[in-house]
C-alpha cells in the first residue's frame, strides 16, 4: 500500500510547523496540509487592526533551538501579528519547512481505513492523502464563529471578520464603521479602529474585563539581559502553570498576588490598591478566585477605575461588566480601550437595552435606533477547542463521526487521543492545558511527547493506537474535577472555554485548569508505564 507520508498533520500554526520539524528530525516523512495561503495559524487569519499577543514576547517563542532564540529579535513587549507572523515564517524558511507543506489545501474529512490502519485525508482541492498517523494542529481558536442576523446579506456595505482578516487592505479610512463584539480581539481592535473611521459605533453585548497592556518598546539591553538567562527563563516557563514565568516586562504580571484577603480589607486599603494599581487593583487579593463575595468586592475595584477613566456616566455604567465574575473569562489586554469611548466620534450601543434587530443595506437597526455604516467588523469569537475538529468529517473505526460523538461534549485522554480514532493525535486539545498555557511553550513539550509515542510505535512495529475507554473516562473525570468550584465553571459564568458563546453547545469546561506541570507529569507518567491508557497493536 502506498503512503503519501507517515504522518499527515493538518494544520500549519505553530503546533504543525513544530510537529513538522520534530517529526522529520526523527527520520519520518511528514506531510502537513493547511488551509490557508500562507503558515502562521492564528497568526495568518487573525490579520485586523490592534491585533496583538498578549503573553510578553519573550516568553511566546520556542525554546528548543537556543540559536532561534538568540538570532530572533523581538521589537514589543508584546508582539504584534505581523511580527509573529514574520517569526512563524522564518520559521518555516530557517528549518526547511515548506517543501513538505502544502498550502490552500484544507482538510473537508478523514476516514480511518480499519483494513490498513491507515487514514485517508480528502481536501478541498480534490486531492486525497494516505498516512499512517494523524496529528490535529487544528488550533484551539480557529474556527470563528459568525452570527446571523437578518437581513446581512442584503447589507450593501463591507462585512469583515476579525479572525477572517483580508490580507490585501481593507478601506476603512474615512469610514462609519461599525464594531460587534467585545472580547479579546474587539477590544484590540476598537482603539485602531477608532484612529482612522469617521464614526466608529460599539455594539456590545457583555462588557469585558480588560487592563492595560502598558506594552512598550524591548530595550536592546533588556532584549539582551533576558537572552543572557533564557535557558533559566524557559525551565521557569516549563515548571510554571500557564507555561508563563510573567517576569519579561508586562506590567500586569507584576502585580503580586499576595495575602490579602479584600473581605477583611478596609475601605481606606481598597482606595489605597486603586490609587497604587490602578485596574489590577482588583487583582492582588488572595480570596477573589475561590470565594464570590470577595470577587464580587474586587469587581467593584475595577468598576471604579472605568468610572474615573470614561468621562459619559451612561457610557461609563454600560462599560461596567457585570453578571459574571472575575476570572471566568480569559483577560482582555488592551491599549487605550476605555479611553476611546471618550472620543465625539466613538459610540456605544449597549445590546442588553438595545438589542440588534436586523441588518439592513445601508446599516444595523436595533431596537431603538438605526445606525448608518460602511462597514461592519465581526469581532464575534470562535467555536472555540472543538469546532475545528467537528467542522472536518472526522470518521474513526466502525464509520463512527467525531461530531456525532462529541454532540455531549467532547472527551479525550490527556487531550491527545480519542477513543474510536485510532492512530489520531490532537495537538492543544480539550482536555489539555490548551487555551490555558502558552502555546509555544505547551506544544514543545506536548508535541515533544507525541512525537516521541510515534517513535516508540513505528520502532515496536505496532500499527494501530488508540485510547482505552476506562483511561478516557477517568481523564475526563479528572479534568471536570479540578475545574469545579473555580470562577471557570461558577454558575454565572458563560465563557467560549464551557461552550457557552455557540449555541447548542453543551455546557463543558473544555481545557484542562490542573496546569502545564501537572498535565506533563501525567503524560510522562503514562508514557513511562508503557503507554498506559493507551492499546496498542
Ligand atoms: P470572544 O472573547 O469570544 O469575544 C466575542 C465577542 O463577540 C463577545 O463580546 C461576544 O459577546 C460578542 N458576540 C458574539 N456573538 C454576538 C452576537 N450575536 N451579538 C452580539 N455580540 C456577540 O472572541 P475574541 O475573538 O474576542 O477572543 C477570543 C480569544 O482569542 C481571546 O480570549 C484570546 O485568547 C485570543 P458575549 O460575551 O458572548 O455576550
Amino acid at each position: 500500500m502506498l503512503l503519501d507520508a507517515d504522518v499527515v498533520v493538518v494544520g500549519a500554526g505553530m503546533c504543525g510547523l513544530y510537529a513538522l520539524k520534530v517529526l522529520r528530525d526523527q527520520g519520518l516523512r511528514v506531510l502537513v496540509l493547511e488551509k490557508g495561503s500562507g503558515v502562521g495559524g492564528t497568526w495568518f487569519w487573525n490579520r485586523y487592526p490592534g491585533a496583538r499577543c498578549d503573553i510578553p514576547s519573550m516568553e511566546y517563542s520556542f525554546g528548543f533551538d537556543p540559536e532561534l532564540e538568540q538570532d530572533w529579535e523581538w521589537t514589543e513587549h508584546f508582539a504584534s501579528q505581523p511580527e509573529i507572523e514574520r517569526y512563524l515564517n522564518h520559521l518555516a524558511d530557517r528549518y526547511d519547512l515548506r517543501r513538505d507543506i502544502r498550502l490552500s489545501t484544507g482538510v473537508t474529512a478523514m476516514t480511518f481505513d480499519e483494513d490498513t490502519d491507515t487514514w485517508v485525508f480528502d481536501t478541498e482541492t480534490g486531492e486525497q492523502f494516505r498516512a499512517r498517523f494523524a496529528v490535529m494542529a487544528t488550533g484551539g481558536l480557529s474556527a470563528p464563529y459568525r452570527p446571523a442576523w437578518p437581513g446581512m446579506d442584503t447589507f450593501a456595505g463591507r462585512i469583515v471578520q476579525t479572525s477572517l482578516w483580508p490580507e490585501e487592505p481593507v478601506e476603512l479610512e474615512g469610514k462609519r464603521i461599525g464594531i460587534v463584539g467585545t472580547g479579546s480581539s474587539g477590544v484590540q481592535a476598537i482603539p485602531e479602529l477608532a484612529k482612522v473611521a469617521d464614526h466608529l459605533t460599539v455594539f456590545q453585548r457583555t462588557a469585558a474585563f480588560t487592563w492595560p497592556s502598558q506594552n512598550q518598546p524591548l530595550s536592546d539591553d533588556a532584549q539582551a539581559a533576558i537572552k543572557a538567562r533564557y535557558r533559566e527563563l524557559r525551565a521557569e516557563q516549563y515548571a510554571s502553570f500557564t507555561g508563563t514565568a510573567g517576569t519579561t516586562g508586562a506590567v500586569i504580571f507584576a502585580v503580586p498576588t499576595d495575602d490579602r484577603r479584600i473581605l477583611d480589607s478596609t475601605h481606606e486599603e481598597r482606595v489605597d490598591a486603586i490609587e497604587e494599581h490602578g485596574f489590577s487593583a482588583c487583582r492582588i487579593w488572595s480570596d477573589t478566585a475561590t470565594d464570590l463575595d470577595a470577587n464580587a468586592m474586587a469587581v467593584e475595584l475595577f468598576h471604579e477605575m472605568v468610572r474615573r477613566t470614561v468621562k459619559d456616566p451612561e457610557v461609563a455604567d454600560s462599560l461596567l461588566p457585570r453578571g459574571y465574575p472575575l476570572g471566568c473569562k480569559r483577560p482582555v489586554l488592551d491599549a487605550g480601550y476605555f479611553e476611546t469611548f471618550n472620543l465625539d466620534h466613538v459610540s456605544l450601543v449597549d445590546l442588553r437595552k438595545d438589542p440588534i434587530q436586523e441588518v439592513t443595506a445601508t446599516g444595523i437597526r436595533t431596537e431603538h435606533q438605526f445606525i448608518e455604516l460602511d462597514v461592519l467588523v465581526l469581532a464575534t469569537g470562535f467555536d472555540a477547542m472543538t469546532g475545528a475538529l467537528t467542522r472536518i468529517d472526522v470518521r474513526g473505526r466502525d464509520g463512527r463521526l467525531l461530531r456525532d460523538d462529541w454532540v455531549g461534549g467532547p472527551r479525550t485522554y490527556l487531550g491527545i487521543g480519542i477513543v474510536g480514532y485510532p492512530n489520531m493525535f490532537v495537538c492543544v486539545g480539550p482536555g489539555s492545558p490548551g487555551v490555558l498555557a502558552t502555546y509555544p511553550t505547551q506544544i514543545e513539550l506536548q508535541v515533544g511527547w507525541i512525537s516521541e509515542f510515534v517513535r516508540y510505535l513505528v520502532e515496536h512495529d505496532y500499527t494501530r493506537v488508540e485510547a482505552d475507554l476506562a483511561a478516557q473516562d477517568t481523564w475526563g473525570e479528572h479534568v471536570n474535577e479540578v475545574a469545579r468550584g473555580t470562577m471557570f465553571t461558577a454558575e454565572s459564568c458563560n465563557s467560549w472555554y464551557l461552550g457557552a458563546n455557540i449555541e447548542g453547545k453543551p455546557r463543558v469546561f473544555l481545557p484542562y485548569v490542573g496546569g502545564l506541570p501537572n498535565y506533563m507529569a501525567r503524560c510522562n507518567e503514562v508514557a513511562a508505564q508503557g503507554y498506559e491508557g493507551f492499546v496498542l497493536s
